[in-house]
């Protein structure tokens, strides 16, 4: 590999956020799968990030702190977006159409007219940060759905490079497509990137039902194999399902580390019950963080041998905070806890004890550890990481997975994990009854299953398959992509 190639990430948020608190900016690490999954991959290789800082600092205001905040061997490079762009762009178009539109939730979605032109002038902002900062031999990777016209807009400025695009959340069937008002203009754009990565082979799928049915002269669909070909007016698009994945390695040697063992003891000391059933998420109304906690209310109404027994340990990160839906989230969540601890809480026993805000790495791990069931209930999911961090962080193999059918992760844990819908109360109640009485024997098996399969495809497997179908399909004499993929 050249040296003098870099990886050109470009997804809507940098990795870390830089807030404006009364006229001073404070610069904090971001959350979110996206970032976990791409900072495990950079340790190695010459990396310009470009994204949106989060805040309405100036671009030399976030400039000045922005190196000392940048990962590993990875420039930052910040795309400011003005109030009317943050409110069109990011609230609008991402946030009000495409997030809930794509997790099946159509009835949340406004479909503002004027949200697409918005949507399309910002995505021409990030393709500019691109050529001005991107060699044409550089390799450009594009994630997630705030950027799906992008690929468009660097073609309409010359640009004939490879371009990749990984999709992080579910890609809807043809049916909920359809409610898109730009749905074939939308399909379109997203044939002028070369590589279409998914999750999973459903949303990999759907992909391609959509386009038989909105774009149908546009692409010729070649083979049913792993990696789809579609010829285009314009060349050949590969696309396929690259399922996401943590760095097996790093999170279980720090899982297994002194303090993290140490600080997991503790929270199990305070807590002191028989079992500790954890959930952990990203404020999100499509994690389900409401119907688990009325699941978990069910149980304790259904089994009052389990009172004294069992809590819940939810840890919910701010996310979105400044849009309203999200407000409303929260304090739905805070009502529904205050409510169920009201109800059962005794002398010396809360049942849920919950916490609001970011918790730093070995936090999140000790309390993984401490937990003998991970309750990961997202109405929808691309993946969702938490269901691989919490197994990853079990070193004893103790520990047991009740998961969603709904989240991708669904698709590779499904041999060793409890399945659920949902959306079904008593199945979740039934599950945790179900989990807390398998022998010692059947969580062993169940969880050493789901360790190795996460060991096997790990995140560097997830970015070698993806450089692979980009190298797969690159012009000859094209230097292979390559994503510094840690040894
Ligand atoms: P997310 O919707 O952010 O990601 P998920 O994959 O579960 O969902 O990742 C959440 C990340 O946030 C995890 O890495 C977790 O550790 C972290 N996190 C959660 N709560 C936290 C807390 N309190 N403190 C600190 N960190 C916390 C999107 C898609 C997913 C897809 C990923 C990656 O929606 O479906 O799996 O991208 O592609």
């Amino acid at each position: 590999m050249n040296a003098g190639k870099k990886l050109i990430i470009v997804s809507n948020r940098l990795p870390c956020s830089f807030e404006k608190v009364n006229g001073n900016i404070r610069v904090e690490p971001a959350s979110g799968g996206l970032i976990t999954a791409m900072t495990s991959i950079l340790r190695n290789k010459e990396t310009i990030w470009i994204g949106w800082p989060g805040s309405d600092a100036e671009e030399s205001e976030v400039a000045a702190l922005i190196q000392g905040a940048s990962p590993g061997n990875c420039r930052l490079v910040p795309v400011c977006l003005s109030s009317v762009e943050q409110a069109k762009f990011y609230h609008g178009f991402s946030n009000e159409i495409l997030w809930p539109l794509f997790h099946d939730l159509q009835s949340r979605c406004n479909f503002a007219p004027c949200y697409w032109a918005i949507y399309r002038q910002v995505n021409k902002k990030y393709a500019m940060a691109v050529l001005q900062n991107a060699d044409e031999s550089d390799y450009v990777w594009v994630h997630d759905y705030h950027l799906l016209l992008m690929a468009e807009e660097l073609r309409k400025l010359g640009v004939t490079r490879t371009l990749a695009y990984f999709h992080h959340i579910p890609f809807p069937s043809p049916d909920i497509f359809a409610k898109l008002p730009w749905r074939s203009e939308m399909l379109r754009a997203m044939l002028n990137f070369n590589v279409l990565g998914f999750q999973t082979s459903s949303d990999l799928r759907n992909f391609v039902r959509c386009l038989r049915r909105f774009a149908s002269g546009d692409a010729r669909i070649n083979s049913e194999a792993k990696l789809l070909t579609l010829e285009t007016n314009h060349g050949v698009v590969s696309a396929g399902a690259f399922p996401i994945s943590i760095d097996f390695q790093e999170f279980s040697t720090r899982a297994a580390s002194t303090g993290v063992t140490r600080m997991a003891a503790e929270l199990r000391q305070n807590i002191n019950v028989h079992h500790c059933v954890l959930g952990v998420d990203r404020l999100d109304y499509t994690k389900g963080i409401p119907e688990r906690l009325r699941a978990f209310e069910l149980l304790l109404d259904q089994s009052i041998e389990l009172h004294r027994k069992v809590t819940l340990v939810q840890v919910v990160v701010p996310s979105r905070e400044d849009i309203p839906k999200y407000q409303e989230l929260k304090q739905e969540v805070e009502r529904l806890v205050a409510s169920i601890n009201g109800r059962f809480t005794r002398d010396g026993w809360v049942p849920i004890h919950y916490v609001y805000r970011r918790l730093d790495r070995d936090e999140l791990l000790a309390h993984y550890k401490a937990a003998d069931i991970a309750l990961v209930t997202p109405l929808k999911d691309g993946m969702n990481l938490v269901a691989k961090e919490f197994c990853v962080a079990q070193n004893g193999n103790e520990g047991v997975l009740i998961l969603s059918e709904c989240a991708g992760a669904a698709q590779q844990l499904k041999i060793g994990a409890l399945l659920v819908n949902p959306n079904d109360l008593d199945g979740v109640a039934s599950a945790i009854r179900r989990a807390m009485m398998f022998s010692r024997t059947e969580r062993l098996c169940r969880m050493r299953t789901i360790r190795r399969s996460i060991a096997r495809e790990n995140v560097s497997a997830w970015a070698e398959s993806f450089c692979n179908a980009v190298n797969s399909c690159a012009a000859e004499g094209h230097e292979p992509f390559a994503c510094g993929v840690s040894a």
